[in-house]
């Protein structure tokens, strides 16, 4: 073991929640890595200690991996164990069968799919070295808990090596349709692998819907118990899985906390300041074709237009932080939404005043990401379709003044649990996006307070830390029927009236 103290909980994802890269004096530097699974995760870590196996974000074996991750899991407070991957492995493993084939395709976009037989390959080497360096890190008494798409061969191949510490899965990410998943050449092998682990968490009822179905049709000899409850279990030939939904949130406390410190409180007076008398509307987002970005500018000009109250009364910020720059769908897309975000500009800012979309393309500080949350009025949230969206838990924990109005697309899986205080929309819908963008714009103070309120009583109540407690007692509990029924958000089937002809 490297580093930190032991709790017997390792947990594995596809990058370590620290960054190495070589620094220009030839030694080799640390930073915290992004993203919605570190984010949840680090306070986890942080509280129960344990160890964290991952890639360190380069290839190769820098010289002094080890001592460097020594001492960061030393300060960290739990052990940090290095995956090493060449870069044909990165390549294929990463790039190639992660994210131009599971992403694409658990997301329903099968159209950007690349079914590169090599990407399988790879990804079946990379799983079992991940596996390798679990089994030199636990025992038979240690809980492996390992996360997203990227690792779904891990329990079979920790097995394959005489590995029988318990195991977990949660997959961050939308698990699709059987329509969908039967696409996948490699759909029987990852259906076995999966069900290998002893519980699998979803993030919402859906997902957990799909897989129990992609079961059911593609399976032979399963059977299913405890239908109706948060955790069912999966009967196969030769081992039992437990499957479950756990929404995933975030450390709610240490949000409110850090949204009101003071240099927080001084940004947003300075935000507040430049652009007076308006209400600021934020999305910010990975650079990623899930998340909707160019319907967003398509639903906000068509608000412009269609509502030209808005003119010089509300600023949208649009934040787009880079991500995934090898791959050359987003770089189309960050093409794409640049183009928008001018013609927007080019047809509504008022020279020497008002500009309607502020764009940045860059990492923000937290400080200032904490700041454009407690400032901004209205947050637009409206992935294609989203694993869960932190940032829309993000926004309210961080509206503490509970001032605002969070827009939410009805496919994040945060829908689920937000859905009575926030504005739900489809946001393939451009029209319906306007109203909500006016709605909101225009909704009274009291009605605006009631929804936040109400948003973030359901978030501090269901924090990242209860949703480590519900999927560990759903590891070991002996009754599963003691967990609550799951909320489901079901879109409305209320028809608008027609107007007759
Ligand atoms: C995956 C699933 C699921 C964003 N911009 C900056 C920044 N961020 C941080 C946010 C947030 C995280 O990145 C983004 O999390 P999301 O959940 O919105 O999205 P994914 O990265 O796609 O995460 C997702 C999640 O896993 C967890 O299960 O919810 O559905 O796709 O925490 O704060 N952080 C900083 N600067 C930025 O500019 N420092």
């Amino acid at each position: 073991m490297v580093g930190g103290r032991r709790s017997g909980l390792i947990v594995a994802s596809n990058r370590l929640p620290v960054v190495v890269a070589p620094a220009a004096n030839g030694d080799y530097t640390l930073t915290r890595g992004g993203g919605g699974l570190i984010t949840a995760l680090l306070p986890v870590l942080r509280n129960r200690g344990g160890i964290w196996v991952g890639w360190p974000g380069i290839c190769g074996e820098p010289p002094g991996l080890d001592r460097l991750l020594e001492s960061a899991g030393r300060e960290a407070g739990y052990g940090l164990q290095a995956v090493t991957l060449n870069e044909d492995e990165e390549r294929k493993f990463y790039q190639g069968f992660s994210n131009e084939i599971v992403w694409p395709l658990f997301h329903d976009l099968h159209s950007l799919c690349t079914f590169d037989p090599s990407y399988w390959q790879t990804y079946q080497t990379v799983n079992r070295r991940y596996a390798e360096v679990l089994a030199r890190n636990c025992t038979d008494g240690d809980f492996v808990w390992v996360h997203d798409y990227h690792l779904m061969n891990v329990a079979q191949e920790l097995h394959a090596i005489g590995v029988h510490a318990k195991t977990a899965f949660f997959l961050h990410i939308p698990f699709p349709s059987v329509d969908i998943f039967t696409k996948l050449p490699w759909r029987f092998q990852v259906l076995h692998a999966l069900l290998e682990y002893d519980l699998i968490g979803f993030q919402t009822l859906r997902d957990r819907r799909n897989f129990l179905d992609c079961v059911r049709h593609l399976m032979k000899d399963v059977t299913l118990h405890g239908r109706g409850q948060q955790v069912v279990t999966v009967t196969g030939p030769s081992h039992q899985v437990r499957v479950g939904n756990f929404p995933i949130s975030i450390d709610f406390n240490d949000f409110v906390k850090r949204a009101a410190a003071a240099e927080v409180s001084a940004r947003v007076q300075e935000l507040k300041a430049l652009l007076p008398e308006h209400q600021l509307i934020l999305g910010v987002d990975r650079l990623d074709y899930t998340k909707g970005i160019p319907e967003r500018l398509a639903a906000f000009r068509h608000a412009l237009r269609h509502y030209p109250e808005l003119h010089e009364r509300v600023t949208l910020i649009q934040v787009v932080v880079p991500s995934r720059a090898d791959i050359p769908e987003y770089n189309s897309l960050k093409t794409q939404i640049e183009g928008l975000v001018g013609e927007i500009n080019g047809e509504f800012t008022r020279p020497g005043g008002w500009v309607p979309i502020h764009y940045a393309y860059r990492n923000l500080t937290r400080l200032d990401l904490l700041a454009y949350y407690r400032t901004a009025q209205i947050a637009l949230v409206t992935p294609l379709k989203d694993g869960m969206n932190l940032v829309a838990k993000e926004y309210c924990a961080c509206s503490i003044e509970e001032d605002s109005t969070l827009i939410l697309s009805e496919f994040a899986g945060a829908a689920a649990e937000l859905q009575r205080g926030a504005l739900l929309v489809n946001p393939y819908d451009v029209e319906g996006v306007a109203d909500a963008i006016y709605h909101a714009y225009a909704m009274p103070k009291r009605e605006r307070r009631a929804r936040m309120r109400r948003l973030r009583r359901t978030i501090r109540e269901h924090d990242i830390f209860w949703w480590v407690d519900s999927f560990l007692r759903a590891a070991i509990a002996k009754d599963l029927s003691a967990f609550p029924a799951p909320r489901d958000y079901v879109p409305s089937t209320d028809e608008p009236e027609l107007l007759p002809f």
